[in-house]
Protein backbone atom coordinates (compact mmCIF):
# COMPACT_ATOMS: atom_id res chain seq x y z
CA UNK A 1 0.00 0.00 0.00
CA UNK A 2 1.06 3.09 -1.01
CA UNK A 3 1.30 5.63 1.90
CA UNK A 4 1.08 9.55 1.29
CA UNK A 5 1.68 12.22 3.71
CA UNK A 6 0.40 15.51 3.43
CA UNK A 7 1.44 18.56 4.90
CA UNK A 8 0.85 22.22 4.18
CA UNK A 9 -0.72 25.35 5.78
CA UNK A 10 -3.78 25.39 7.32
CA UNK A 11 -6.95 25.79 5.01
CA UNK A 12 -5.11 24.82 1.74
CA UNK A 13 -7.76 21.69 1.00
CA UNK A 14 -5.53 18.82 2.87
CA UNK A 15 -8.57 16.68 4.20
CA UNK A 16 -10.41 18.04 1.10
CA UNK A 17 -8.13 16.45 -1.13
CA UNK A 18 -8.74 13.12 0.79
CA UNK A 19 -12.80 13.53 0.45
CA UNK A 20 -11.81 14.18 -3.56
CA UNK A 21 -10.11 11.20 -3.85
CA UNK A 22 -12.72 9.05 -2.04
CA UNK A 23 -15.36 10.74 -3.52
CA UNK A 24 -17.03 11.53 -0.17
CA UNK A 25 -17.09 13.30 2.73
CA UNK A 26 -15.34 11.01 5.56
CA UNK A 27 -13.18 13.91 6.89
CA UNK A 28 -13.91 17.01 8.34
CA UNK A 29 -12.88 20.20 6.06
CA UNK A 30 -13.74 24.08 7.40
CA UNK A 31 -14.06 27.39 5.56
CA UNK A 32 -13.48 29.56 8.52
CA UNK A 33 -11.23 27.80 10.83
CA UNK A 34 -8.43 25.68 11.50
CA UNK A 35 -9.61 21.94 11.29
CA UNK A 36 -7.78 19.36 11.27
CA UNK A 37 -6.21 18.93 14.77
CA UNK A 38 -5.07 15.30 14.92
CA UNK A 39 -3.45 13.05 12.64
CA UNK A 40 -5.58 10.70 10.68
CA UNK A 41 -5.30 7.93 8.80
CA UNK A 42 -7.53 7.30 5.72
CA UNK A 43 -7.18 3.99 3.72
CA UNK A 44 -8.92 3.66 0.20
CA UNK A 45 -8.92 0.14 -1.79
CA UNK A 46 -9.32 0.99 -5.48
CA UNK A 47 -9.19 -0.99 -7.92
CA UNK A 48 -5.90 0.34 -9.27
CA UNK A 49 -4.13 -0.50 -5.62
CA UNK A 50 -4.71 0.61 -2.01
CA UNK A 51 -3.23 3.54 -0.67
CA UNK A 52 -3.41 5.46 2.63
CA UNK A 53 -3.44 9.11 3.35
CA UNK A 54 -2.31 10.85 6.41
CA UNK A 55 -3.96 14.10 7.22
CA UNK A 56 -2.18 15.64 9.06
CA UNK A 57 -3.61 19.49 10.84
CA UNK A 58 -2.31 22.32 9.22
CA UNK A 59 0.68 24.72 9.79
CA UNK A 60 0.75 28.77 10.00
CA UNK A 61 -2.88 28.56 11.70
CA UNK A 62 -1.68 30.41 15.42
CA UNK A 63 1.79 30.76 16.60
CA UNK A 64 5.01 28.94 16.39
CA UNK A 65 4.25 26.82 19.13
CA UNK A 66 1.15 25.74 17.99
CA UNK A 67 3.46 24.40 14.90
CA UNK A 68 6.25 22.62 17.15
CA UNK A 69 2.88 20.97 18.52
CA UNK A 70 1.20 19.54 15.49
CA UNK A 71 5.07 18.89 14.16
CA UNK A 72 5.81 16.71 17.44
CA UNK A 73 2.00 14.52 16.54
CA UNK A 74 3.87 14.32 13.31
CA UNK A 75 6.73 12.82 14.43
CA UNK A 76 4.77 10.51 17.46
CA UNK A 77 2.56 9.11 15.24
CA UNK A 78 4.08 8.69 11.81
CA UNK A 79 7.26 6.61 10.42
CA UNK A 80 8.53 8.90 7.83
CA UNK A 81 11.09 5.94 6.64
CA UNK A 82 7.87 4.51 6.01
CA UNK A 83 6.30 7.05 3.94
CA UNK A 84 5.74 6.52 -0.04
CA UNK A 85 5.13 10.01 -0.89
CA UNK A 86 5.05 13.71 1.08
CA UNK A 87 2.71 15.61 -0.56
CA UNK A 88 2.66 19.06 0.06
CA UNK A 89 -0.34 21.09 -0.26
CA UNK A 90 -0.52 25.10 -1.44
CA UNK A 91 -3.05 27.40 -3.04
CA UNK A 92 -2.24 28.02 -6.56
CA UNK A 93 -4.73 30.71 -6.53
CA UNK A 94 -2.05 32.99 -4.24
CA UNK A 95 -0.48 35.61 -6.39
CA UNK A 96 2.72 36.16 -3.68
CA UNK A 97 5.19 33.37 -2.16
CA UNK A 98 4.84 34.40 1.46
CA UNK A 99 6.50 35.05 4.29
CA UNK A 100 4.21 32.05 6.21
CA UNK A 101 4.66 29.56 3.64
CA UNK A 102 8.45 29.95 3.91
CA UNK A 103 8.17 29.60 7.26
CA UNK A 104 6.18 26.21 6.67
CA UNK A 105 8.62 25.09 4.42
CA UNK A 106 11.85 25.99 6.99
CA UNK A 107 9.63 24.17 10.24
CA UNK A 108 8.77 21.24 8.17
CA UNK A 109 12.65 20.88 6.90
CA UNK A 110 13.93 21.41 10.90
CA UNK A 111 11.36 19.05 12.45
CA UNK A 112 11.15 16.23 9.79
CA UNK A 113 14.23 15.98 8.06
CA UNK A 114 15.98 17.66 4.89
CA UNK A 115 15.30 14.15 3.56
CA UNK A 116 11.83 14.23 3.52
CA UNK A 117 11.73 16.45 0.14
CA UNK A 118 13.17 13.57 -1.87
CA UNK A 119 10.49 11.87 -1.61
CA UNK A 120 7.67 14.95 -2.39
CA UNK A 121 5.02 15.66 -4.73
CA UNK A 122 3.70 19.06 -5.30
CA UNK A 123 -0.19 19.76 -5.25
CA UNK A 124 -1.66 22.67 -5.73
CA UNK A 125 -5.10 23.30 -4.48
CA UNK A 126 -7.56 25.82 -5.90
CA UNK A 127 -6.41 25.19 -9.52
CA UNK A 128 -9.87 26.35 -10.71
CA UNK A 129 -10.04 29.62 -9.14
CA UNK A 130 -7.13 31.07 -11.54
CA UNK A 131 -8.41 31.33 -14.65
CA UNK A 132 -7.00 29.10 -17.86
CA UNK A 133 -5.14 31.76 -19.33
CA UNK A 134 -3.39 32.46 -16.18
CA UNK A 135 -3.33 29.31 -14.86
CA UNK A 136 0.16 27.92 -16.92
CA UNK A 137 1.71 30.54 -16.14
CA UNK A 138 0.86 30.89 -12.52
CA UNK A 139 1.94 27.23 -12.32
CA UNK A 140 5.57 27.36 -13.48
CA UNK A 141 6.21 30.22 -11.20
CA UNK A 142 5.21 29.45 -7.83
CA UNK A 143 6.53 25.76 -8.61
CA UNK A 144 9.76 27.47 -9.24
CA UNK A 145 9.71 29.79 -6.42
CA UNK A 146 8.53 26.70 -4.00
CA UNK A 147 11.56 24.50 -5.28
CA UNK A 148 13.99 27.01 -5.42
CA UNK A 149 13.26 27.95 -1.38
CA UNK A 150 13.78 24.47 -0.64
CA UNK A 151 16.74 23.66 -2.28
CA UNK A 152 18.48 26.57 -0.71
CA UNK A 153 17.26 25.44 2.96
CA UNK A 154 18.19 21.85 2.23
CA UNK A 155 21.31 22.62 1.10
CA UNK A 156 22.54 24.17 4.14
CA UNK A 157 21.16 20.92 6.26
CA UNK A 158 23.82 19.36 3.88
CA UNK A 159 21.11 17.24 1.99
CA UNK A 160 22.22 14.15 0.25
CA UNK A 161 21.18 13.69 -2.19
CA UNK A 162 20.31 17.01 -3.17
CA UNK A 163 16.85 18.12 -3.70
CA UNK A 164 16.38 17.99 -7.27
CA UNK A 165 12.46 19.27 -7.37
CA UNK A 166 9.21 17.85 -6.73
CA UNK A 167 8.71 14.22 -8.55
CA UNK A 168 4.86 14.93 -9.46
CA UNK A 169 3.32 18.21 -9.89
CA UNK A 170 -0.38 17.82 -9.94
CA UNK A 171 -2.99 20.44 -9.98
CA UNK A 172 -6.43 20.08 -8.01
CA UNK A 173 -9.89 21.28 -7.35
CA UNK A 174 -11.72 20.28 -4.87
CA UNK A 175 -14.65 21.48 -5.04
CA UNK A 176 -15.04 21.37 -8.36
CA UNK A 177 -15.87 18.11 -10.25
CA UNK A 178 -13.28 16.90 -13.13
CA UNK A 179 -11.08 18.58 -10.75
CA UNK A 180 -7.39 17.93 -12.15
CA UNK A 181 -6.85 19.41 -14.91
CA UNK A 182 -5.10 16.36 -16.21
CA UNK A 183 -6.65 14.04 -18.10
CA UNK A 184 -5.17 10.85 -16.47
CA UNK A 185 -8.12 10.01 -13.62
CA UNK A 186 -6.35 10.38 -9.92
CA UNK A 187 -6.03 7.14 -8.92
CA UNK A 188 -3.79 6.04 -11.65
CA UNK A 189 -1.63 9.11 -10.86
CA UNK A 190 -1.71 7.94 -6.93
CA UNK A 191 -0.89 4.53 -7.53
CA UNK A 192 1.89 4.83 -10.65
CA UNK A 193 4.94 3.48 -9.66
CA UNK A 194 6.79 5.30 -12.65
CA UNK A 195 5.67 8.82 -11.63
CA UNK A 196 5.36 9.45 -15.75
CA UNK A 197 1.75 11.29 -15.37
CA UNK A 198 3.38 14.45 -14.40
CA UNK A 199 1.25 17.05 -15.73
CA UNK A 200 1.86 19.67 -18.30
CA UNK A 201 1.79 22.93 -17.17
N1 LIG B 1 -12.41 26.55 -4.29
C1 LIG B 1 -11.75 25.61 -3.61
N2 LIG B 1 -11.98 25.47 -2.29
C2 LIG B 1 -11.28 24.50 -1.64
C3 LIG B 1 -10.37 23.64 -2.29
N3 LIG B 1 -9.84 22.80 -1.37
C4 LIG B 1 -10.42 23.11 -0.20
N4 LIG B 1 -11.28 24.14 -0.34
C5 LIG B 1 -12.07 24.80 0.71
O1 LIG B 1 -11.14 25.40 1.61
C6 LIG B 1 -11.58 25.26 2.94
C7 LIG B 1 -10.50 24.55 3.77
O2 LIG B 1 -10.37 23.22 3.31
P1 LIG B 1 -9.81 22.04 4.25
O3 LIG B 1 -9.83 20.81 3.43
O4 LIG B 1 -10.51 22.04 5.57
O5 LIG B 1 -8.31 22.54 4.46
P2 LIG B 1 -7.17 21.83 5.34
O6 LIG B 1 -5.89 22.04 4.62
O7 LIG B 1 -7.53 20.42 5.67
O8 LIG B 1 -7.19 22.74 6.65
P3 LIG B 1 -6.65 22.35 8.13
O9 LIG B 1 -7.31 21.08 8.53
O10 LIG B 1 -7.03 23.51 8.98
O11 LIG B 1 -5.17 22.23 8.00
C8 LIG B 1 -12.92 24.50 2.87
O12 LIG B 1 -13.97 25.46 2.90
C9 LIG B 1 -12.87 23.80 1.53
O13 LIG B 1 -14.14 23.60 0.96
C10 LIG B 1 -10.17 23.81 -3.70
O14 LIG B 1 -9.40 23.09 -4.36
N5 LIG B 1 -10.90 24.81 -4.30
MG1 LIG C 1 -7.81 19.44 7.48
Amino acid sequence: MRKFLLVGRTGVGKSSFVNSVFGKYITEVSRYEACTKIINHHVYNSPLGDVCFIDTPGLAEDDIQCDYNYLELINKSVDLAKIDVLIYMSRLDETRFRAEEKQTIRLLTEKLGAFIWNKAWLVFTFAASVPNERRPRATVNRKKQIEEFIKVITLQQNLNPPFEGFQVKLRVDNTVSGWTSSTTPIMSVLTNENKDSEEKP
